[in-house]
């Protein structure tokens, strides 16, 4: 019964940390929020008239194939990816999003996919 309950709270404390969602707020000189950077690599963005009043409210969301979550798809993207597959770069500090295949990591399929799509192929 003991290992029941602790395989239990385990598998509750893991679906805990899976669904957990890190927001990274930015600010401008007046102290407002301007941008709201989720873990799922949604961005809002946040513009102020002169007086503090939110004027303007925007949603980048998640570019597949985006590695360094700038929230786009270009080449320093397809030479992130090629870093990582060799070895160059701890894939720790990359942005886990951009896995296109579901394989939790940054391999080859990610830098051939950026390098297609970046080159309209
Ligand atoms: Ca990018
Ligand atoms: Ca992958």
């Amino acid at each position: 019964m003991k290992i029941i309950l602790s395989f239990l709270l385990f598998q509750l404390i893991s679906l805990t940390i899976v669904h957990a969602t890190v927001v990274q707020y930015t600010y401008d000189q007046f102290g407002q929020v301007s941008t709201a950077d989720y873990s799922d690599s949604t961005l809002q963005e946040y513009d102020y008239d002169a007086i503090g009043n939110r004027v303007s409210h925007s949603t980048l969301l998640n570019v597949p194939g985006d590695v360094n979550g700038d929230h786009n798809l270009d080449l320093s993207d397809a030479i992130l990816a090629l870093q990582i597959c060799s070895g160059h770069i701890d894939a720790g500090k990359i942005n886990i999003n951009a896995d296109i295949n579901s394989t939790e990591n940054i391999d080859m399929a990610e830098a051939v996919f950026i390098l297609q799509r970046i080159g309209n192929l």
